[in-house]
C-alpha cells in the first residue's frame, strides 16, 4: 500500500528521512498553511522566502519523478492547517501510513502526537537525520552532568566528527580559538560585497501574496534578493568560504554602524529551512583550512558556531521543553519597547539592528546578543515578549534555536541552564567593539546624568536589582565586589536614573 509522505516548511533537503524509501504511488504533501504563517507575525521577507523556497522544492521533487500534492496558501479549499490538508487527501486516496520527519518545534510535534488518533491511521515519525547529532545522542551526553556546557558537548562532537582534529587531539593543540576573535573593525577594512539573486516567476508570484495578506506584518518585503533555492544557497556557501571565512574569526564580535553582514555566512535562513545541510557546510570549512586557503581561528570559529551551538541548542531544546520556556528566572516583567519595531531610539546601536533588522529579516549574532538582547537583559523585559520578537523578526528564527538563544543566552531566563553568567554590558563593552557610540547622542564615557549612555547605568542598576539570584554566582563575583566598592550615593543616582529611564519606555 503506498504511504503519504507530509514535508514541512522547514525540511527543504532531497535526502530527507521521509523521503527515503520513496515507492510508486506514494504521494509527497507540502502546504502553505495559515496556521504556519500566522502563529507569529513573521516578518514579510521570512514568509515570502519560505514560501517561494517550498514552492521551487516542490519543483526539485517533481523533477526527480516523485508525485507532488502541494497547496498553495490561496487554494480555495485551503483548510489552514497540516492535519486539515491531511485529512481532505485521505478522503480521495487511500494510504496505509502518514510518513513525517520529526519537525523541528515542540508546538509542531504536540500536533503530530494527535495525528493517529485524529486521522485514524498509523503516524511513522523519523529521525531528522541531518543534524550531526540526535536528540537522544544529546540527552546521553547530559545525563549526570551538573551543568550543560556546550564547549564539553563541542569536544565531543569534534571527536566524534573528525573535524579539525589530529587523532583524539585537537588540530593546532587548542579547542578553542576565541580569544583570537575578538578585533574591532578597522576603520579602512573593504567589506566583502554580498550575492543576491534576482525573484524569478515563482517568487514574483509568492511576493505579490505575501504583500497582499500580510503587508501590515513588521519589516521590508523588497527588494527580496534571498537564496530560494538549493543552487543558489550553495552558490552563498562557496562565496562565504571563498571570500569571507578568512577574515570570519577575528571580526566575529565586530559591530560597525549600517552593516548588518561584516564577515558572516549569512546561511541561517538557508540551512534552517533545509537549502544547506550542517555536515556539508562543516566539510566546506575544514577543506578550506585543509588547503590553506583559511586560518585555524577563522575555521575553528565558525565550526563551533554550526559543530557546537547550533547542535548544543537543538540538544538543550528538546531536552527541557516544554518547561524551559515557562522559565523566568530574573522575574523579568517590563513590556518590549515600541522602538523595537519603530528603530525611534536616540540609542544609536539600537537604531541600527532594528533598522537592519526591519531590512533584511538578518542580524549577526552579536547584533542580537549584546545589543537588542543585551539591552533586554538589562531593562528586564518579559522573556515571553522578546522571544516573540526575535522569532518575528529574523528569516533563520525556528523556536528550536531562536529560544535557547533568546531565554538561555541573552535573557538569562534559564536560570544558568545555557549560560554560566549573565551576558550583561554596559556602554564600554559597546564601544570597544563597534563604532556606534561616536554617532551616538548619548556619551558613552558617562556613567549617570541625562547624557550617559543608558546602558551604564541600566548595567549597574541591572546588577544590584539581581543581587538575590546572581549574588552567589562565582563568574559574578567581581561585578558585586565592585558594587560593593561603590559609593552609595553614586548607586543611588544610578537607581533612580535606570527607573526613570525604564518607566518611560
Ligand atoms: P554566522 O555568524 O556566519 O555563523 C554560522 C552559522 O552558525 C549560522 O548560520 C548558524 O547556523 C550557526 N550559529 C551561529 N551561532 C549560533 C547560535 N548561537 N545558535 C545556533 N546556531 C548558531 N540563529 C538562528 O538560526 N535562528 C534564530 O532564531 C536565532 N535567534 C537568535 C537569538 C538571539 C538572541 C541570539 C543571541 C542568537 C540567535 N541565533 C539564531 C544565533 C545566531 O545569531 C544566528 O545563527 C546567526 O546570527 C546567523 O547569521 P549567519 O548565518 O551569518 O551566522
Ligand atoms: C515558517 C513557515 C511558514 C511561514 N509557513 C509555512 C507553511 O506554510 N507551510 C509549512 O509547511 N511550513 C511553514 N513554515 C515552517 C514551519 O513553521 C516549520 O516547518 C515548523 O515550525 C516545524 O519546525
Amino acid at each position: 500500500m503506498p504511504a503519504l509522505r507530509l514535508v514541512l516548511g522547514d525540511q527543504l533537503t532531497r535526502s530527507l528521512s521521509s523521503l527515503k524509501d520513496w515507492q510508486t504511488g506514494d504521494l509527497v504533501l507540502m502546504c502553505e498553511v495559515a496556521e504556519e504563517t500566522s502563529y507569529v507575525r513573521h516578518h514579510k521577507k521570512k514568509i515570502a522566502f519560505i514560501l517561494s523556497a517550498m514552492r521551487h522544492f516542490a519543483r526539485v521533487l517533481e523533477s526527480a519523478g516523485l508525485t507532488v500534492r502541494y497547496v498553495r496558501l490561496d487554494d480555495r479549499d485551503n483548510t489552514g492547517s497540516f492535519a486539515g490538508e491531511i485529512e481532505r487527501v485521505l478522503t480521495a486516496h487511500t494510504f496505509d501510513r502518514l510518513i513525517v520527519t520529526e519537525p523541528g518545534e515542540w508546538r509542531v510535534m504536540e500536533m503530530m502526537r494527535g495525528w493517529e488518533d485524529q486521522l485514524g491511521g498509523p503516524v511513522e515519525v523519523r529521525e531528522d537525520d541531518r543534524v550531526l547529532s540526535s536528540i537522544g545522542e544529546f540527552e546521553l551526553w547530559a545525563q549526570g552532568r551538573k551543568q550543560l556546557r556546550m564547549e564539553y558537548f563541542y569536544r565531543q562532537m569534534r571527536r566524534k566528527t573528525g573535524f579539525l582534529m589530529e587523532g583524539r587531539d585537537p588540530i593546532g593543540g587548542q579547542w578553542n580559538f576565541d580569544q583570537d576573535n575578538r578585533k574591532r573593525l578597522p576603520k579602512d577594512l573593504e567589506l566583502p560585497e554580498r550575492l543576491s539573486f534576482a525573484p524569478d516567476a515563482i517568487t514574483g508570484e509568492v511576493l505579490t501574496l505575501v504583500a497582499d495578506r500580510f503587508g501590515d506584518h513588521f519589516g521590508d518585503l523588497e527588494p527580496f534578493a534571498m537564496p530560494v533555492t538549493r543552487d543558489d544557497a550553495l552558490a552563498v556557501l562557496e562565496h562565504f568560504i571563498a571570500v569571507c571565512l578568512p577574515k570570519f574569526g577575528d571580526y566575529q564580535d565586530a559591530l560597525a554602524e549600517g552593516e548588518a553582514f561584516l564577515f558572516h555566512s549569512t546561511i541561517s535562513a538557508a540551512l534552517n529551512c533545509g537549502l544547506l545541510t550542517p555536515g556539508e557546510v562543516c566539510e566546506a570549512a575544514d577543506a578550506a583550512f585543509k588547503a590553506g586557503d583559511a586560518p585555524l581561528n577563522a575555521v575553528e570559529g565558525f565550526i563551533r558556531q554550526i559543530l557546537g551551538w547550533r547542535e548544543y541548542v537543538r540538544g538543550l531544546y528538546w531536552l527541557t521543553m516544554p518547561a524551559y520556556k515557562e522559565r523566568n528566572a530574573l522575574d523579568a516583567q517590563r513590556p518590549l519597547p515600541e522602538f523595537y519595531w519603530t528603530a525611534e531610539t536616540d540609542m544609536a546601536c539600537i537604531r541600527d539592528v532594528v533598522t537592519t533588522t526591519r531590512k533584511h529579516a538578518y542580524a549577526h549574532h552579536i547584533q542580537r546578543l549584546m545589543v537588542t538582547g543585551n539591552f533586554a537583559l538589562l531593562a528586564g523585559l518579559s522573556p515571553d515578549e522578546v522571544n516573540r520578537w526575535y522569532m518575528e523578526v529574523y528569516a533563520d528564527a525556528y523556536e528550536w534555536v531562536e529560544l535557547p538563544n533568546t531565554h538561555g543566552m541573552a535573557l538569562f531566563a534559564d536560570g544558568g541552564i545555557m549560560a554560566s553568567k549573565p551576558y550583561a554590558a554596559s556602554g564600554a563593552y559597546l564601544n570597544r567593539m563597534g563604532d556606534h557610540c561616536g554617532k551616538c547622542a548619548y556619551d558613552v564615557k558617562a556613567k549617570t546624568g541625562e547624557s550617559a549612555c543608558p546602558f551604564n547605568y541600566l548595567y549597574w542598576d541591572f546588577v544590584a536589582r539581581n543581587r538575590e539570584v546572581l549574588g552567589d554566582n562565582p563568574r559574578m563575583g567581581m561585578m558585586y565586589r565592585s558594587l560593593d566598592r561603590m559609593n552609595p550615593e553614586t548607586l543611588s543616582d544610578i537607581q533612580v536614573q535606570a527607573e526613570a529611564f525604564l518607566d518611560a519606555l
